[in-house]
C-alpha cells in the first residue's frame, strides 16, 4: 500500500491511485452494501479504467486490495485446503413453536434462570439460504476466504470471494485488529439468479435449479473470471478467530461493529425477548419472506450476551446458544406421474407435470408447470422421474430440475422413459398445433372453435379483474358450456332463469344471485371490457392505456398499427395481436352482441403521446406553493407522465414542496433530479429541452 502521508506528491501517480481507490471503494460500498448508488455507472467505469491504466504503467503501485483485482484472476487447478481454527458448526433446527419453547427452556436451564423466570434476550436474524464462508482479515487486509467444508476445514475460495463487490478488501478502520475472521453466508440475489438463468436460456444452456445452487456453483468455480460474471452477495452473521479485536458484550453489538467496518450485514436483524418475542419476529419475517431480495429458509435465534453464549457452549456439533427456526420448505422431491398438455385462452399449449402429492411451500402440490416445450426438453423431464418441485411465494409451482441420478438407465431412451414430445394436434379439439418462428409457445390453430380455448376465454371474461361476475366460477362455466346454454360471452346476457334451474347445485336463490351478478356487470368501464376480451398480449395495464387513449371501442377497432403504437408500451407485436383479434369475424360478431347487451360503456379519449412528460416517472412530496397534489398529478398525466408513490432508481423527477420528508432524502441519496414548482412548470411547458 502506498501512503500519501508518507510523502507522495499530491499530483503523483501514487496519490492519484490512492484517490481513485478510495472513490471506487466508496462507490462499491454505496452500491453493493447500502443499495443507494451515488456514482453513475459511466463515471464508475471511467475511474476503474483510469486506475487500471495507472497500475499497468506503474506495476510497483499494484496492491492486492485494489478494486482492479476483483475482475477475476487466472483459473486454478484445485482449491487449497484451509483449516478452521475454530470449527464452523452448523445450527440445530426448530420446526415448530414447541421446538422453540424447548430451546428457550434449555437456554434458561443452562444459565440457571429457569427459577427466576427471567426472559432471555436473543439476537434474531434471517437464515440466509446460501453457503457459509469464513473471511480472514489480517491487520485489516483481506488475506483469505474459505468455504465451511466439513466444519473443520474448507476450500480456499479467496479468488472468487474477491469478485464479490460487497466484501471489503480492507476493513474501514485506522486501527485494524491483528486478526479478524468474519463468518457469513454467500448467496445470489433472486434478481441476479433470474438474470443468470435468462442468459443461460437464451444460449440454450442448462439453467440453475435455485439461487443457492447457482451461488454454490459460482463460489466453487476454479475459474474466477466466471465467478466475476455471476453476481454473488455476502452477509456477515458472526466472527470466528479474533486477535486485537475487543469483543463487545452482545452479538447484536458485534454485528454493529462489523457494519462499521463496512462489512455487509442484513437490515433484517433485530433483538427479541422470550419465546413470544421470537415468535413475533418469526411471523413478521415470514410475511416478508417472498418480498426479500434473497431466499431465506428460516430465522436464526442467538442468545445475545456473549458471556452467556460461552456458558452454554456446544452440544455435539451445534452451539447450545443458537437455533435455526425453519419455514416450510419451498422445495421438495417428488415423482412425475404424467405430463399433460393444457390449452390456454389464447391456444397456447402448456405442459403440466402431474405429481405424486407433496407438501411444499405450505400447501399440497399435485401439479407443476413445465412452461413450454423447450423448457421440458432443456430439463429433460420424463414421466417416472424424481424431480425438485419449487413453490416460492405465490408463484405457480414449477419443476425446478430432475434428479437424473435417480432415473434408471438414464442414458438410454427406453420405452419406459421416453422424452417428452409436444403433440402435433390439439389434445382438446384435434386441430393442428402450430409453433411460429421466434415464439416459445406451441398453439392450437383452431381459435375459439376449440372448446378448451372457448372455456378459458369465458373464465377469463367473467373473472374478478375483468367483468367481475360474482359466483360464476370455472365449474359453472363448464356446466353452462356442456349444456349448450352458452357458447360465447355474449350468451351470458341472454341466460334465462328456467335454463339455470336444471344445473347442479343451483338452488333458486343461487340462480337469482347469478342472474343479478350478470345483470350488474353490464356497463363495465371500457378498460375492464378490453381486458375481458382476452386479446393476446393485452394485459390489464395495456387495456387501461388503450381505453384512455381511444376512449371508445369503435375508435380502438378502427385504429391501424401506427395508431395503436401511439399508446404507451404498445409495440408492433401487441398491435398485431389486436389487429388479428378484431379482424376475426367471430370476434366481431361476439362484440356486436355484447354491444347489444350493453356490456360496456365508452369513455372519453385522452390521447397519450406528444406530451412533454411522456415516459417520465414522478414522485410528489411536500406542499407546493400554489398547486394541490391532485392538480400536480393531473398536469403530469396530461403530458403523458406517471406519478408513483415511492422513490426508486426508476424515478426521473421528484417534485418537492415545503416539509418534504424522507422521499426527498432518498431522492438526494439516489441522485434523482429534484424540482421546485417553478422548475416543474418549466419542464411541463418545454419538456427536457428546458434542461
Ligand atoms: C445463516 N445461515 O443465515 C448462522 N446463519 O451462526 C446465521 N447461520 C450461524 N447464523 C452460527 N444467520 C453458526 C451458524
Amino acid at each position: 500500500m502506498t501512503n500519501p502521508a508518507a510523502g507522495d506528491a499530491p499530483d503523483s501517480p501514487a496519490a492519484r491511485v490512492q484517490a481513485l481507490r478510495a472513490a471506487i471503494n466508496e462507490a462499491n460500498y454505496r452500491y453493493y452494501v447500502l443499495d443507494a448508488p451515488t456514482l453513475p455507472d459511466a463515471e464508475y467505469d471511467r475511474l476503474l479504467r483510469e486506475l487500471q491504466a495507472i497500475e499497468a504503467e506503474h506495476p510497483e503501485l499494484l496492491s492486492v486490495d485494489s478494486p482492479t483485482q476483483r475482475v477475476g484472476a487466472e483459473p486454478l487447478k484445485a482449491f487449497a485446503e484451509v483449516a478452521h481454527t475454530i470449527p464452523m458448526l452448523s445450527l440445530g433446527n426448530a420446526f415448530s413453536e414447541a421446538d422453540v419453547v424447548a430451546f428457550d427452556r434449555r437456554v434458561r436451564e443452562g444459565l440457571a434462570r429457569e427459577a427466576s423466570n427471567t426472559e432471555i434476550e436473543y439476537a434474531v436474524e434471517p437464515k440466509f439460504d446460501g453457503l457459509a464462508v469464513a473471511l480472514h482479515y489480517q491487520n485489516g487486509l483481506f488475506v483469505r476466504g474459505a468455504t465451511r467444508g466439513d466444519g473443520f476445514s474448507g476450500e480456499d475460495v479467496s479468488a472468487n470471494l474477491r469478485t464479490i463487490h460487497s466484501i471489503p478488501m480492507r476493513l474501514a478502520t485506522d486501527d485494524p485488529p491483528a486478526w479478524l475472521e468474519v463468518r457469513g453466508e454467500v448467496l445470489m440475489l433472486r434478481s441476479d439468479f433470474e438474470r443468470l438463468n435468462d442468459i443461460a436460456r437464451d444460449k440454450g444452456e442448462k439453467t440453475f435449479v435455485n439461487p443457492r445452487n447457482a451461488a454454490a456453483g459460482s463460489l466453487r468455480q476454479l475459474d474466477p473470471r466466471i465467478s466475476a460474471q455471476r453476481r454473488l452477495s455476502f452477509f456477515a452473521y458472526g466472527v470466528g478467530r479474533v486477535e486485537g479485536f475487543e469483543l463487545p458484550e452482545t452479538h447484536a453489538a458485534v454485528m454493529d461493529r462489523l457494519a462499521e467496518l463496512r462489512l455487509p450485514v442484513s437490515d433484517e436483524r433485530s433483538v427479541a425477548t422470550g419465546v413470544a418475542g421470537l415468535m413475533r419476529y418469526f411471523t413478521a419475517l415470514g410475511e416478508r419472506r417472498d418480498s426479500l431480495p434473497f431466499d431465506i429458509d428460516g430465522a436464526v435465534y442467538k442468545v445475545n450476551r456473549l458471556a452467556d453464549q460461552a456458558v452454554l457452549g456446544f452440544v455435539a456439533r451445534a452451539p447450545r446458544f443458537a437455533i435455526a427456526h425453519k419455514y416450510p420448505a419451498q422445495e421438495e422431491i417428488t415423482q412425475v406421474e404424467a405430463i399433460d398438455v393444457q390449452v390456454g385462452r389464447t391456444g397456447a399449449l402448456t405442459p403440466v407435470a402431474r405429481l405424486k402429492p407433496v407438501f411444499v411451500g405450505g400447501v399440497t402440490v399435485t401439479n407443476a408447470t413445465l412452461h413450454n416445450e423447450d423448457e421440458v426438453r432443456r430439463k429433460d423431464v420424463r414421466v417416472g422421474d424424481s424431480v425438485i418441485v419449487r413453490r416460492a411465494g405465490d408463484v405457480i409451482p414449477e419443476v425446478a430440475g430432475v434428479l437424473l441420478e435417480r432415473r434408471p438407465m438414464r442414458d438410454l431412451v427406453t420405452p419406459e422413459f421416453p422424452p417428452f414430445r409436444m403433440p402435433t394436434s390439439c389434445p382438446e379439439c384435434g386441430a393442428p398445433v402450430i409453433r411460429l418462428e421466434g415464439e416459445s409457445a406451441a398453439r392450437c390453430s383452431n381459435g375459439l372453435s376449440c372448446p378448451a380455448q372457448r372455456k378459458q376465454a369465458l373464465i377469463h371474461f367473467v373473472s374478478r379483474r375483468a367483468m367481475d361476475i360474482d359466483g360464476l366460477g370455472e365449474k359453472l362455466v363448464e356446466q353452462l358450456l356442456e349444456r349448450g346454454l352458452i357458447r360465447t360471452p355474449a350468451d351470458l346476457y341472454r341466460l334465462q332463469r328456467e335454463e339455470l334451474a336444471g344445473l347442479e347445485r343451483m338452488a333458486d336463490k343461487s340462480a337469482d344471485n347469478l342472474l343479478r351478478a350478470i345483470e350488474s356487470s353490464r356497463g363495465k368501464d371500457l378498460a375492464r371490457f378490453i381486458y375481458a376480451l382476452g386479446i393476446r398480449n393485452v394485459g390489464e395495464q395495456t387495456a387501461k392505456d388503450l381505453a384512455r387513449h381511444f376512449g371508445s371501442l369503435d375508435a380502438l377497432m378502427q385504429a391501424d398499427s401506427i395508431a395503436l403504437q401511439q399508446v404507451p408500451d404498445v409495440g408492433p407485436v401487441v398491435a398485431q395481436s389486436m389487429l388479428a383479434f378484431f379482424a376475426e369475424p367471430h370476434n366481431q360478431s361476439v362484440i356486436a352482441n355484447l354491444r347489444l347487451a350493453g356490456a360496456w360503456k365508452d369513455g372519453e379519449a385522452q390521447p397519450s403521446v406528444a406530451g412533454n412528460l411522456a415516459g417520465m416517472t414522478f414522485v410528489l412530496t411536500g406542499t407546493l406553493p400554489t398547486l394541490s397534489r391532485d392538480q400536480a398529478k393531473a398536469l403530469i398525466e396530461a403530458e403523458g407522465g406517471k406519478v408513483v408513490g415511492s422513490v426508486s432508481r426508476k424515478t426521473d423527477f421528484v417534485v418537492a414542496g415545503a416539509d418534504p420528508g424522507s422521499k426527498l432524502t432518498k431522492a438526494q441519496e439516489l441522485g434523482i433530479r429534484i424540482l421546485d414548482q417553478a422548475a416543474f412548470h418549466e419542464l411541463i411547458s418545454n419538456g427536457e429541452k428546458a434542461k
